[in-house]
């Protein structure tokens, strides 16, 4: 990290959590020295936290490393932990999920009633000749039927890959190709912006390109017509009519709970593959510790898509696990207007929130007064996810959704982690804004040089991780050589030229320590540019950017440059008040690169700035700087196939002309 640049981030507020929610948290300080004391003594109590039908007879088989094995000889059901364990203990009445359709429709699903559909679900999928081992493909909207579907397929050790419902028939078809699934769970469509949106068609395109396929179950959500082929079914009359009675048969610890594909950087997605009793400790262990799960009491809200890992792991595996209450909702955030999720909070008296820096900047952008208009006093703690959330975006949530006094954890975690990693404990953690602060109880996590040497506090580098987890991936499904070569190999033992026989898990994040050795992510190592000579983070200028008060949200990336190799090009949307017209539009410009400049020094003074109406991001939120380099550089765009809205390209290539 530069000179330049070794201020940067300097950011020197910082928040006690509330004394009462220290007082009463579910985990305190002396768990970090517990689990420093001896680790996976530590998983082992965590894993106690399930319903077991086989204890295990080792906690780790780290012996053909870095394949792990966790819990081995343990056999459980994860339906059961989930669903069975709870109605069992006597709290079947008790609300699992308070569902929203963005039309309005509400549902209210009990555990009893979830443990109910589920099972009926398990035998319609063993009527249709699913057995464990199977690989199931889920593309449905945010609907309860989704987590019933991924909780049928655990109950009978099938294995779920759910598919994005925004996803198109190529990627589909990719994904049920690459997983070789049986059985496709859809839907006739779901709402989204007001209207039906269609999931049916995009199913019958890809299923004519996948032999595997052998039957399709569709849940009626919008009612349109459909076209209807031999394989298809009607969820209504298949799950529906099947059994209610279904015994939950344990599965090995090692069992295969589920694939999910992660697009990274390259074109061709990777199926991170998720087993069964070491995924679920994690997930259930975190969504205790980190959103500091009251069961009794709680209201949880966790806005991602299921398609997400965050949907898997804090909608329906972590919370379900603990039995907790929680909302799920179908829609987009300004649909019929923009208070819909504050309005949603005030509904359902939310306690617990979990977003991602995308719908906070959005809101932002919004303005104030939108949230101002609701009650929201029930709320009594605040999560992000999904990519840095900067200074100024982590002040306005804390300000403006948490009345200047919720704690807010920043949950820095993956796809291929399983569960949140790096985090505040909210009864226990000062927070600064914009750090996800520490690695949690039983996670070893380092930032390192390109050398692999932990760097000092005030150093910045590479994000690793130096000890497995128990929620950690397995393989990439079908390619081994791939898991070894996209993680393990960068550094430590898989690297053989780096020195140490520890394996050391390569997280493709760039971060800093600050001085009190708090961690600071940075994005993707990707993304980090190279101007001038200096290595300078995608993620510090668009902080930059955003702390101005005339921005909502940026974008920047490195584009080449004759004389200083890359050149920082930004991407900014105005807050809703700026006047960006003609002239202010230059001035406003002008105004930002000196801000920037002056924020962060000289060179890190953004070559060109374009004022846009919106960034192409994915379902997750994440900005796809890629596409933006695309056009920073002149050249067609790459794959947009991921995008949660593909009309965005157009509209900022059209739009950004003049804007230098
Ligand atoms: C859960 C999830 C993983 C990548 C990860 C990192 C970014 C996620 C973050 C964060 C900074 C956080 N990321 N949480 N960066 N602070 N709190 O997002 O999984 O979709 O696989 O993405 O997201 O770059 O490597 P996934």
């Amino acid at each position: 990290m530069s000179e330049a640049l070794a201020n940067l981030l300097n950011e020197t507020r910082q928040f006690p959590p509330p004394a009462e929610l220290a007082a009463n948290a579910n985990v305190t300080a002396g768990a970090y020295d517990e689990a420093a004391g001896d680790r996976l003594a530590f998983w082992e109590r965590q894993a106690d936290r399930l319903a077991w039908a086989q204890k295990w007879d080792q906690v780790l088989d780290w012996s053909n490393a870095p394949f792990a094995k966790w819990f081995v000889g343990g056999q459980l059901n994860v339906a059961y932990n989930c669903l069975d364990r709870h109605v069992e203990a006597g709290r079947g009445d008790k609300v699992a999920i308070h569902w929203e359709g963005e039309p309005g429709d509400t549902r209210t699903l009990t555990y009893a009633d979830l443990h109910e559909l589920t099972c009926r679900a398990a035998n319609a999928l063993t009527d249709l000749g699913v057995v464990a081992g199977d690989r199931v493909a889920i593309y449905l909207p945010m609907i309860p039927e989704a987590a019933v579907a991924m909780l049928a397929c655990a109950r009978i050790g099938a294995t779920h890959s759910v598919v994005f419902g925004g996803f198109s028939a190529d990627a589909l078809t990719n994904r049920i190709q690459d997983a070789s699934a049986k059985v496709v769970i859809t839907a006739d469509g779901g709402y989204r912006r007001g209207k039906p949106s269609a999931l049916k068609p995009t199913v019958d395109e890809a299923v004519a390109n996948c032999p595997t396929i052998e039957h399709v179950l569709v849940v009626r959500r919008t009612g349109e017509d459909v076209a209807w082929s031999a394989k298809d079914h009607w969820w209504h009359e298949t799950v529906e009519s099947a059994s209610a009675e279904h015994a939950a048969q344990p599965f090995d610890a090692e069992h295969p709970l589920f694939i999910l594909y992660t697009s990274g950087t390259t074109a061709r997605p990777k199926g991170i593959l998720h087993t069964t009793g070491g995924y679920l400790t994690q997930a259930a262990y975190t969504a205790h510790a980190v959103f500091d799960l009251k069961p009794e009491s709680d209201v949880y809200w966790c806005t991602a898509d299921i398609g997400w890992v965050t949907g898997h792991s804090y909608i329906v595996y972590g919370p379900l696990a603990n039995g907790a209450t929680q909302v799920m909702y179908e829609g987009t955030p300004d649909t019929p207007h923009k208070g819909r999720f504050w309005e949603i909070v005030d509904k359902y008296r939310v306690t617990i929130l979990y977003t991602a820096p995308t719908l906070i900047r959005t809101m932002m952008k919004w303005g104030e007064d939108i949230p101002a208009g609701f009650d929201m006093s029930s709320l009594r703690l605040l999560g992000s996810v999904g990519e840095p959330i900067n200074p100024e975006a982590w002040m306005w949530y804390r300000q403006h959704v948490g009345r200047g006094e919720l704690p807010i954890v920043d949950t820095w975690w993956q796809t291929e982690t399983g569960a949140i990693m790096i985090s505040p404990l909210p009864g226990v953690t000062e927070t600064k804004p914009g750090s996800a602060m520490t690695p949690l109880p039983g996670v070893v996590a380092d930032v390192v040089d390109d050398q692999g040497r932990s760097v000092p506090n005030g150093g910045g580098g590479y994000l690793v991780l130096r000890e497995p987890w128990p929620s950690m991936l397995r393989t990439v499904w079908g390619d081994d050589n791939r898991f070894l070569e996209t993680y393990w190999s960068r550094f430590g033992a898989g690297a053989g030229n780096t020195g140490g026989d520890q394996w050391i898990y390569f997280a493709g994040d760039g971060a800093k320590k600050d001085d009190d050795g708090h961690i600071w992510l940075l994005g993707r190592v990707d993304d980090v540019m190279l101007v001038s000579g200096h290595n300078i983070s995608t993620t510090e200028v668009e902080s930059a950017l955003v702390s101005h008060p005339s921005v909502a949200e940026a974008a920047v990336v490195g584009a080449t440059d004759p004389t200083t190799g890359q050149a920082i090009v930004a991407f900014a949307i105005p807050r809703g008040t700026a006047d960006i017209s003609g002239e202010a539009g230059e001035q406003l410009i002008a105004e930002l690169r000196n801000h920037v400049a002056k924020t962060l020094g000289p060179i890190a003074k953004p070559r060109q700035i374009m004022l846009v109406p919106e960034l192409p991001k994915t379902r997750s939120g994440k900005i796809m700087r890629r596409l933006l380099r695309d056009v920073a550089e002149n050249r067609s765009l790459g794959d947009v196939t991921t995008l949660q809205d593909s009309s965005v390209m157009e509209l900022i290539s059209s739009g950004m002309q003049g804007g230098k």
